[in-house]
């Protein structure tokens, strides 16, 4: 089996490569030209861009995969809306761009949604939850989702993976349990945002495995990854700084330029689909934690 994977520069496209080369896939990656990768996946590496439709297509048809992984994404929903045009142009043109790819020779499709488009929609979400988009971001990815379920109803094999936030020691300091870990790990101080909005956080290496897992079914569907329960970022700061034996009040200071201008205050997913057709997750919230603050101390 070839696999084909956008953005295997990132936290999920490392993860993922290695999962898929454990199964005994033959894995190509494709790598942004500006892309400072901090860690290189352990496959064949092509540059280019997914905003560039005929590249796309001449590198499907040359490696011919079997499934094709698009997690190439504008992932920061913060920065959106300050470059609010990249977002839409990576996150929906670009989706647009690969499922046409994948069209053209028929190879399955996974396209990594997320769970920023139920936005203001009540807590818990499922797969049947309306989308309430609060970003740039968000409103982009919508769109691609769409797009995937309209080639989906026209004949091609394509998923969409509903993500809720996944982390590892592998995340960029850019989100805020990286943040938080790195700064409790070295006793520092950390100026953060809104310490109110509540996430459901995960670990990477589990939700790639859901991935993988959605492309084998015998139809192709959408479904939600998540754990089922919700922490505030207040919470995320109390159990990291508690880790290393601090109080987070003496370490937490907000910061009113981190809020964003609209904010998704509360996810929480319900992953029952997904556990259906036999995903289970191995890593609890305080392992996530206690291995990013061990691997940010070293
Ligand atoms: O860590 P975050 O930046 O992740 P966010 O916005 O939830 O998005 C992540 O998960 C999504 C899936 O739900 C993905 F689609 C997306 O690509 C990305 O992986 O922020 C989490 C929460 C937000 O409410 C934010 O306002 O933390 C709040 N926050 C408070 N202070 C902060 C900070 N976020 C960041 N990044 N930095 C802060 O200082």
């Amino acid at each position: 089996m070839r696999a084909l994977i956008t953005g295997c520069t990132g936290q999920d496209g490392f993860y993922l490569t290695d999962f898929l080369s454990k199964k005994g896939y033959e894995v190509v990656g494709i790598k942004r030209r500006s892309c400072q990768e901090s860690q290189a996946p352990d496959c064949e590496l092509i540059e280019g861009d997914i905003t560039d439709p005929h590249f796309l297509r001449s590198v499907v048809n040359e490696v011919k995969p079997d499934e094709f992984y698009n997690l190439a994404a504008m992932s920061h929903v913060g920065e959106s809306f300050k470059i609010p045009f990249v977002a839409m142009e990576v996150n929906a043109t670009g989706t647009l761009n690969c499922l046409e790819a994948a069209k053209s020779i028929g190879c399955k499709f996974y396209q990594a949604s997320t769970s920023e488009m139920y936005g203001d929609s009540p807590a818990p979400q499922n797969e049947e939850t309306p989308f309430r988009p609060r970003s740039p971001y968000a409103i982009a990815k919508l769109a691609s989702y769409w797009l995937v379920r309209n080639y989906r109803e026209r004949g091609l094999y394509a998923v969409n993976g509903i993500l809720f936030n996944h982390e590892s020691p592998l995340r960029s300091p850019d989100f805020v349990t990286q943040k938080v870990c790195t700064a409790a790990a070295r006793g520092e101080k950390v100026k953060l945002g809104n310490l109110e909005a509540r996430r459901d956080w995960g670990h990477a290496e589990d939700y790639v495995a859901g991935m993988w897992l959605m492309m084998q079914q015998p139809f192709a569907d959408d479904y939600v990854l998540a754990t089922g329960e919700t922490r505030s970022v207040y919470e995320l700061c109390e159990v990291a700084y508690g880790m290393v034996g601090k109080h987070y009040l003496d370490y937490v200071e907000v910061d009113t330029t981190l809020f964003r201008p609209t904010e998704v205050e509360h996810l929480c997913g319900n992953p029952k689909k997904a556990e259906a057709i036999g995903w289970r997750r191995k890593h609890s919230f305080y392992s996530l934690v206690g291995e990013m603050i061990a691997a940010a101390s070293k």
